[in-house]
């Protein structure tokens, strides 16, 4: 018995993206002004949903696709994925509220790091709570995020990572795959793309299942079949022999990283207030605004905050 029931699993098998499970896919230049999304860099071939990020004239072009407005409250999300390496370029799955509107979000993976030696497993939350987990991002590997009240937990091919337990979103949230070209101020991804940068660089994955969180009365369905063979190393493993700055679940070394926590000063500083007050006016919230000033405060300072 699991606590978990299937809600769909796509294997990307077909030739054509299944529209009917993947109802948004995303077009228009990003408001960081390094690309734009356009649905022609989504590509379904050899059983693999593959996403582009590709250099077009002196910018660049990427893609990415989500259940909006389709989503859940609480579930479990596993995919078998890679993200290729590149400067400059990130690959990000994660949590969005279904509605569209910036409330909460969870990236189950988002690749800060460009040499995708690890990556950030991010609680948009109050405070933001990033964890980040050591794995070579551009090899083959299975994820899996258990979304239930007041938890998040992350597994890596089979393997507990990481645990967020603070300001856990509980409203419906849409599933969604994107790549993001990076700004050379962007320094929390290492800044901008340069001469080292493919002109493309691909998201890969392989299956995506989603279940719904039934506790006591789930159903365990057989896991997609795997179409990509290669599979890549848990590199946790190697560096706990080397140096025992890992343990058995990833990342240990708390000092060197961020302790797993984004709070700041300004988070201390505006938790006695309602961060959105300044955004309502007649008590509707001015939602795009509120993703300036967050996408503001990450290019100014690093940390994502209102
Ligand atoms: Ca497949």
């Amino acid at each position: 018995m699991s606590d978990f029931t299937t809600v769909f699993q796509d294997d990307f098998s077909g030739s054509r993206l299944d529209t009917g499970i993947w109802r948004s896919q995303y077009s228009g230049q990003y408001g960081n002004g390094m690309f734009r999304w356009d649905p022609g860099q989504i590509e379904i071939g050899g059983g693999v949903l593959t996403i582009a990020t590709e250099r077009a004239g002196g910018s660049w072009v990427s893609g990415g696709l989500s259940t909006i407005p389709e989503g859940q409250t609480y579930g479990r999300y596993e995919f078998r994925a890679r993200i290729e390496e590149g400067q400059g370029t990130a690959g990000v799955i994660l949590l969005w509220p279904s509605d569209g509107q910036w409330t909460d979000e969870v990236d189950i993976i988002e690749t800060h790091d460009p040499d995708r030696d690890s990556f950030a497993f991010v609680n948009h939350g109050s405070p933001w709570t990033t964890e980040y987990v050591r794995t070579d991002v551009d090899e083959w590997h299975t994820y899996a995020l258990d979304w239930t009240p007041g938890n998040l937990t992350l597994y890596v091919d089979g393997r507990e990572v990481a645990s967020i337990d603070r300001d856990v979103p509980s409203q419906d949230m849409a599933f969604g795959i994107q790549g993001h070209v990076l700004g050379d101020d962007e320094s929390w991804y290492g800044g901008g793309p340069d001469g080292s940068t493919p002109d493309r660089v691909e998201i890969e994955v392989d299956w995506v299942r989603v279940s719904a969180w039934t506790p006591g009365e789930g159903r365990d369905e057989q896991e997609p079949e795997a179409d990509a063979a290669e599979a890549g190393r848990w590199i946790a493993a190697e560096a706990d022999e080397e140096a025992g700055e890992w343990d058995a679940a990833g990342w240990s070394g708390e000092a060197e990283w961020n302790a797993g926590e984004t709070d700041t000063a300004a988070d201390d500083a505006e938790e006695d207030e309602d961060p959105l007050a300044a955004f309502t006016t007649d008590g509707e919230v001015d939602w795009e605004a509120v993703a300036a000033q967050v996408r503001a405060n990450f290019e100014e300072t690093g940390q994502w905050f209102i």
